[in-house]
């Protein structure tokens, strides 16, 4: 990592390998080469900038000259507090997890090849919900190039391994070997290569399924003396429910998210029904933005009650915000 990144290039990074459009990404690409510290040790970073830059320019006007969408594929609007997409091979149970997770009904069938297209499923969580993907599966020989952008969108990745059949292993092993010749990587945590900007690492879980089948204890064994994956790991049966709330909480912890409740100044009691997520960090000018497109020019000021402040305490824009603190917007 060069040294002396700023916090706006940090978040600039962290929006690029999470946006869904081109012109989403050009704008955090721009972000990203306005705030690199121009000097000899970032010169390799900031041509790579540069050189990602035009090429998407290059890409935008031709998509708007021909009134076609590039080749980038299938986009899914981001909904809820973030997205983890299930990768793994045929039968793993990937949509049997999203049924089990979700309130959504992916077709779930004993023969591979059943989910065709990447569908997305609502996981509750407390008060809040998170976008899962179901997918095709991903074999030595085939995965669909839209799965790619789908990857690197997503806040996390569930490697689903199928620990009732006995090349279940084997087929994990593939999803990683697959992907490991491409810039679409999975790993312990998120980041984006230093050498590299197009090289993207999506954080991954390992999701040991069907542990209620016959041998699977031995199967999860075998697991670990053949992988030495540094994933977190959750064992877990999604049709007897073994280890799934578990699963459920550790997903939506890792969307890294607060929750924030708004309240008009005339109510009396905040909306409770349906918080605001935004990520951990960032300030009260960013709520305003994401409650209304016009409210982050016009914020004066707001009143806050949660743990961090004493009850309805006026902040400014830069207030950082905590979990489930209440908050009111002054325009
Ligand atoms: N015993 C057992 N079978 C499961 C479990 N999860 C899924 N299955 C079965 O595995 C098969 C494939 O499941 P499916 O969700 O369609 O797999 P996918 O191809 O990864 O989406 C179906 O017959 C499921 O009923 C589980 O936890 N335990
Ligand atoms: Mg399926």
């Amino acid at each position: 990592m060069p040294a002396n990144l700023t916090q706006q290039y940090l978040k600039a990074e962290e929006e690029y390998r999470r946006a869904t459009t081109s012109d989403e990404e050009l704008a955090c690409l721009q972000v990203m080469l306005q705030e690199i510290p121009k000097h000899k040790g970032t010169d390799h970073l900031q041509a790579q900038l540069k050189s990602k830059i035009s090429k998407l320019k290059k890409e935008l006007t031709a998509e708007k000259s021909s009134g076609k969408k590039s080749g980038r594929g299938l986009r899914i609007p981001r909904q809820g507090a973030g997205t983890a997409i299930l990768l793994g091979g045929p039968n793993a149970g990937k949509s049997q997890l999203v049924a089990s997770l979700t309130h959504a009904t992916p077709e779930v069938a004993p023969y591979p090849f059943t989910t065709t297209v990447p569908a997305p499923g609502m996981m509750p969580f407390e008060d809040v919900t998170t976008q899962l993907i179901d997918t095709p599966p991903i074999t030595p020989d085939f995965v669909e190039s839209h799965m790619f952008g789908l990857i690197r969108s997503a806040d996390l990745a569930l490697l689903v391994v199928d620990l009732g059949a006995d090349d279940g292993i084997e087929q994990c092993q593939d999803v990683i070997d697959r992907l490991s010749t491409t810039k679409t990587r999975l790993a312990a945590t998120s980041y984006l290569s230093e050498e590299d900007v197009g090289l993207s690492f999506t954080k991954t879980f390992l999701v040991a399924n069907k542990i209620d089948a016959p041998d699977a204890d031995a199967r999860l064994e075998l697991l670990h003396e053949l992988c030495d994956f540094d994933f977190r790991e959750f064992v877990v049966s999604a049709t007897e429910g073994t280890g799934l709330e578990e699963l459920r909480a550790a997903i939506y912890e890792s969307m890294d998210v607060v929750r924030i409740y708004t309240k008009l100044p005339t109510a009396k009691e905040p909306d409770r029904d349906r918080p605001f997520t935004i990520r951990r960090g960032r300030t009260l000018l960013e709520l305003a933005a994401q409650v209304h497109k016009d409210y982050a020019k016009g914020l004066r000021f707001a009143r806050v009650w949660g743990t961090a402040v004493h009850d309805g305490t006026t902040v400014k824009g830069d207030y950082v915000l905590h979990d489930r603190d209440v908050v009111e917007l002054h325009l």
